[in-house]
């Protein structure tokens, strides 16, 4: 936890001192204004978030031998959803990926489809809001490939990333939401596998996506549907994710 707020600190500090908007405040990730303004989820604010970070970079990539020996697995381990055990019994042979919503041409992509698409990959460190971190490895195409298949429709802004799981034997699905600088970031993936192996389920299988800039429930775990929609407010609770409208979480989760 305290890592995380330090990076947040970090991050904060340099994009206020650079505008030198409030240099001198070092202490920008308890000042509830800053919070409000930087992390809030509404337009005007994600667009500030905009000019203020350097959303285009890359997070760090880490070797082989750094990779972390155990890397647990958080929230839904083994989605109790019918639709899904039953894909999983075969193999996710029947799996396929809905892309939809505004996008010109939608799309069913079977597993087989995602594995044959270029991948890339990328050892990165994942932390979680709950205080855990773990360095691993993530295979599969990136999202924007994806994406530029399906050839968004200019109303596009933002991806909805909609599970199979609901948290908790709840009843409220999973889901969780990006916007297109992070979808077309070049380290957003479409995770088949972990660590080199197949994804397994308590990691999200069979694809879970990766979205390296962001915290750890942003990366959602068992991902049937990705949805191009205009704006956030008609989905669900309307804060973009299932954390975001249960538990007041920031919708954007940059670190
Ligand atoms: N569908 C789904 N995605 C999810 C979650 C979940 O419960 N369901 N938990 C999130 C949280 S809080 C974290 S930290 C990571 C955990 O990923 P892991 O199980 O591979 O460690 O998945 C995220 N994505
Ligand atoms: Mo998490």
């Amino acid at each position: 936890m305290t890592k995380l707020i330090t990076r947040r600190h970090a991050a904060g500090g340099l994009i206020l001192g650079a505008g030198g908007l409030l240099s001198g405040c070092d202490a920008l990730g308890d000042n509830q204004t800053f919070r409000k303004v930087i992390y809030s989820g509404d337009g005007i604010n994600r667009r500030l978030q905009r000019l203020v970070s350097d959303r285009g970079a890359l997070a760090r990539e880490y070797s082989p031998r750094e990779m972390s020996p155990r890397f647990r697995t958080n929230g839904t381990r083994d989605p109790t959803n019918p639709e899904y055990t039953a894909l999983a019994k075969g193999g996710f042979a029947n799996w396929k990926l809905t892309v939809d919503g505004l996008v010109e041409r939608p799309l069913a992509i079977s597993l087989n489809q995602l594995r044959s698409m270029p991948a890339r990959s990328q050892i990165t460190r994942h932390d979680c809001v709950e205080g855990w971190s773990a360095i691993g490895k993530w295979t599969g195409p990136r999202l924007s490939l994806i994406l530029d298949m399906a050839r968004l429709k200019p109303a596009a802004r933002y991806i909805i990333f909609h599970c199979a799981d609901a948290y908790r034997g709840g009843t409220e699905p999973y889901y969780e939401s990006i916007d297109l600088i992070d979808s077309f970031h070049p380290q957003t993936i479409l995770a088949w596998a972990m660590n080199d192996s197949p994804l397994s389920i308590g990691h999200g299988a069979p694809v879970r996506l990766r979205v390296e800039r962001q915290l750890g429930y942003k990366h959602a775990k068992y991902v049937m549907r990705i949805e191009a929609v205009a704006s956030l407010d008609h989905i669900r609770g309307g804060k973009g994710g299932l954390w975001e409208d249960m538990a007041g979480y920031d919708w954007y989760a940059g670190i």
